[in-house]
């Protein structure tokens, strides 16, 4: 089956999908930028299922390029992907784990079921991967990782970002 993919600008919270994807970080307990955005708007729920996965499977916190789900509480969603994308000339500066971050979100999305996926631009914000190279990563890894999602949409927030993948659209 064929995944396809579309680009949209705005805010994610706002949007609806099956699964959101969240540009967490390993603490999976918040933060700011999308973070920040889907924990305030979808409300405590999110934070409780996170704090019981780090009690129970994430106790060193979720590794740079996995993912896990939870409810999405108020937003128009069945589930959050929260995901960790690498740092920007960190220590775990690898495009593989930033391709990985969609592969494994994908592979998440799957095993629910989703058939409508959104993503951020992850890595792209605080951890200050470069646009033009996470927009390359996120749309060659969604076109090559075989997945029964019908659709990827892309919510970018600026015009900066939506640029960057329209172009890697094509
Ligand atoms: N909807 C869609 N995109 C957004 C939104 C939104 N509401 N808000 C920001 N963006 P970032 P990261 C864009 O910093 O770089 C957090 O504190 C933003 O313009 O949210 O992966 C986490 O807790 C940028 O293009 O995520 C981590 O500590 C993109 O989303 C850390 O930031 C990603 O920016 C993760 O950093």
């Amino acid at each position: 089956m064929t995944t396809t993919i579309t680009l949209v600008q705005g805010d994610i919270t706002h949007h609806s999908a099956d699964a959101i994807v969240n540009a967490a970080n390993s603490s999976l307990l918040g933060g700011g930028g999308v973070d920040g955005a889907i924990h305030r708007r979808g409300g405590p729920e999110i934070l409780a299922e996170c704090r019981a996965l780090r009690a129970s499977r994430y106790g060193k916190g979720l590794p740079t390029g996995q993912a896990v789900a939870t409810t999405a509480g108020r937003l128009d969603a069945r589930w959050v992907i929260h995901t960790v994308g690498p740092v920007h000339q960190g220590p775990d500066s690898d495009p593989a784990l930033l391709a990985s971050c969609y592969r494994e979100s994908l592979r998440v999305a799957d095993e629910l079921g989703a058939r409508t996926v959104a993503f951020p631009a992850i890595s792209t914000g605080v951890y200050r991967w470069p646009m033009d190279d996470a927009a390359r990563i996120a749309v060659e890894t969604v076109r090559n990782t075989p997945t029964a999602v019908e659709e990827v949409r892309f919510v970018l927030f600026d015009d900066r970002a939506y640029e960057a993948f329209a172009r890697r659209l094509g």
